[in-house]
């Protein structure tokens, strides 16, 4: 082997940098309709996905993206009972949702079923709770399954995507957030996966601009670690409808029943707290 087949490098072009992983074995690559997946065994961080040459997830790490989306979004709302997550395809994102005894019905709407598929065979951990009865995996396009969705009959939308470009890009719009909007109960709550707070700024500011034009009434962006995606540091951006999401039930967050490896009350306050070239995003 040359050193080049050895190591997977995601590479930032605009930012000059890039981050690689020592590769053991290539598991799995194959071309869906949607996009180009490859799956690896790491030396060093488990299996590892790629979606279009962009690391989607590690063993190692997964867990601070997936209890980062998950659980600053329903601490937030004050009874979440129906939520739904669109992409999130290796059911990462909805078993943490799962975790939460009070959600009755955890919707995935995934566009690539593959996804899915190759979660279940590489990554079955992250697929553990598919089998919960609450969990409802459908495969098809979020964006017009929002659209068709009853208004007022979610209390939570996650939005799990990838980067704003190819099949994520109509995630990150005014018009996908009325939508997200109409379909939302009155105290729901929208949290999106909203990139690096260093390398995209201006991409969080446009989400909270679309946000509140579409109607919400508070926007909150959250900031977690994540070396594995660019620059290291992560962000997800929170919508509420007539509540602020910088808002959260802290005690039954404190007393939850269930494990997280990143988690806790206390993450959940710091993480909602801007450092200086950030702050004045949100309101
Ligand atoms: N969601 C994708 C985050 C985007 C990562 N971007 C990148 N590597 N350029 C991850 C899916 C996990 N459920």
């Amino acid at each position: 082997m040359t050193l080049d087949t050895t190591w997977f490098t995601e590479t930032y072009p605009k930012d000059g940098a890039a981050f690689s992983f020592k590769i053991k074995a290539k598991l799995h690559e194959e071309r869906t309709p949607y996009q180009h997946i490859e799956i690896y065994d790491t030396e060093g961080f488990g299996k590892l996905m790629v979606i279009d040459g962009c690391v989607m997830l590690t063993d190692r790490d997964n867990f601070l993206y997936h209890e980062m989306m998950s659980h600053p979004v329903l601490f937030a709302h004050r009874a979440p009972k129906k939520v739904m997550v669109i992409g999130g395809g290796d059911c990462g994102t909805l078993r943490e949702v799962l975790k939460h005894p009070g959600v009755e019905e955890a919707w995935q709407v995934e566009i690539d079923e593959r996804v899915t598929r190759l979660a279940e065979k590489y990554f079955p951990e992250l697929c553990s709770a598919n089998d919960d009865p609450r969990a409802r995996l459908y495969f098809g396009d979020g964006i017009q399954w929002l659209k068709d969705a009853d208004p007022g009959s979610l209390d939570a939308i996650i939005v799990d995507s990838t980067d704003p470009v190819g099949p994520a890009e109509g995630l990150f719009n005014e018009a996908f957030y009325r939508n997200c909007h109409r379909a939302l109960r009155p105290d729901g709550i929208l949290v999106g996966q909203s990139e690096s707070p260093l390398f995209h700024k201006a991409l969080i500011e446009s989400m909270h601009q679309a946000m509140r034009a579409a109607g919400f009434d508070h926007t909150r962006t959250l900031s977690f670690p994540q070396c594995v995606y660019p620059s290291g540091w992560w962000s997800a951006t929170l919508a509420g409808k007539g509540v602020d999401p910088l808002q959260f039930r802290e005690q039954d967050a404190r007393k939850k029943e269930f494990d997280t490896l990143y988690y806790t009350a206390d993450i959940h306050k710091a993480a909602l707290v801007m450092p200086a070239f950030m702050e004045g995003i949100g309101g």
